[in-house]
């Protein structure tokens, strides 16, 4: 039995009084917010870091999620996954648009693109794919599908800070790409998010668009929302920033330390990694499949007991809750390898300061039933 909660998953804080140093500049200037020097620094070094040309840094990933929406004029209907987070689905609803789930694949775990084009009627306009737990969406395909339909493709890439496929940036994909950088992701500013855009014209409207609408002090050009990101919340992801390399190789070792304890346990899958030239190890997802000797939620709640918090993403799924159910794409039938994978998956703790001991723990509880 673990004496302290062990969780899904720990933010990761680098030492505080590296953080001081960047409070005292705040202080100093008196700028805490709508874009100062700390927010233009992040951006700068975000677009180095991760291969991109121009991103919006936003104050939430839902935040940058509706704008993305938003700024691409999107409406009607759109595909999506009922296989993730509820703010994918929720961000349609949000803008009056009408999501419409189709199921995934069932080793990507991402939307299936060979089920896509069955659910495209007049009033497709997008598709909304997420690169679940990192995986990378079948790019190609998608594209491929967007293209000779006029549909508009923005990746909910909320778990995906870092990964590369074989061409680079994984981010560089579809219209626009949506990161968050919650406290529970891989990279953090405690609260945030940003959007990946192709062009300065398109990230010129998504400024505008987070700011209010306003273009210069007189004019508002669009009925906009507040998605800034503070100045603070920069700050600190600029300093995350200079850890991130050492936190991301840290969870690599995790990943590793975990396969080697659950290769061959009967009945337990590992969700594969694929599509990555390079990972950023943001999940551990299981499955644990018919002939391991416990139900999923009698595992869960045997590593419960033992102090361990793994968590079921995604369960239920999004297609299950109340606001989406009566919606015809919603059906069980039309989802079946999203039900079935969202009723045997268990994500395992997975963080930089995460312990061997604690690995071994777990392994051990999982082996031993
Ligand atoms: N799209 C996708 C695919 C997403 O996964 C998400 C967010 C979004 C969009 C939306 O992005 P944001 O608007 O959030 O930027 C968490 C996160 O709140 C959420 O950001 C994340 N996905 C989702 C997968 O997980 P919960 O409700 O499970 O979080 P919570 O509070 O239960 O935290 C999990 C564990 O982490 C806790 O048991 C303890 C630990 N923890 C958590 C926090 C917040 C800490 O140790 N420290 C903390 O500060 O949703």
């Amino acid at each position: 039995m673990n004496d302290k909660p062990i969780y899904v998953t720990q933010p990761y804080l680098p030492p505080l009084d590296e953080f001081l140093p960047y409070l005292q500049h705040i202080w100093e200037n008196k700028i805490l917010t709508n874009g100062g020097p700390m927010h233009k620094e992040l951006e700068a070094a975000l677009s180095n870091y991760l291969g991109v040309e121009h991103i919006a840094l936003f104050n939430n990933g839902t935040i940058a999620l509706l704008t993305a929406l938003q700024a691409l004029r999107v409406a009607g209907e759109v595909i999506t996954t009922p296989y993730s987070f509820v703010a994918t689905a929720h961000s349609l609803l949000w803008n009056g648009i009408k999501p419409v789930f189709v199921d995934i694949d069932p080793h990507t775990l991402n939307l299936d693109p060979a089920k896509i084009e069955a659910a495209i009627t007049p009033q497709t306009t997008a598709i909304m794919p997420v690169h679940c737990y990192g995986n990378p969406c079948d790019v190609e395909a998608i594209q491929k599908i967007a293209d000779n339909y006029n549909l508009r493709v923005i990746y909910d890439a909320a778990h995906t800070f870092g990964v590369e496929d074989k061409g680079g940036s994984i981010l560089r994909h579809g219209d626009l790409s949506v990161l968050s950088f919650h406290a529970t992701k891989v990279f953090n500013t405690f609260e945030g998010g940003a959007i990946i855009c192709p062009d300065a014209k398109t990230k010129q409207r998504i400024n505008n668009l987070k700011n209010f609408g306003f273009v210069d002090e007189v004019t508002v050009v669009a009925a906009g929302i507040n998605g800034k990101m503070s100045e603070i919340n920069a700050a600190f992801g600029l300093l995350q920033l200079q850890h991130i390399d050492r936190a991301i190789a840290r969870r690599k070792e995790i990943d590793q330390a975990y396969r080697e304890q659950l290769n061959d346990v009967k009945g337990i899958r590992i969700v594969e990694r694929t599509g990555q030239t390079v990972a950023n190890y943001s999940y551990f997802p299981i499955l644990v499949e018919a002939d391991y000797p416990l139900s999923r939620d009698e595992l869960y709640q045997k590593l419960r007991e033992n102090n361990i918090f793994g968590r079921r993403y995604f369960y239920p799924l999004i297609s299950e809750f109340p606001m989406y159910r009566g919606l015809v794409s919603a059906q069980r039938n039309n989802l079946p390898v999203a039900h079935s994978i969202s009723e045997k998956v268990i994500c395992l703790p997975m963080y930089p300061a995460l312990q061997e001991a604690s690995i071994a723990a777990v392994g051990a509880l999982i082996r031993n039933t």
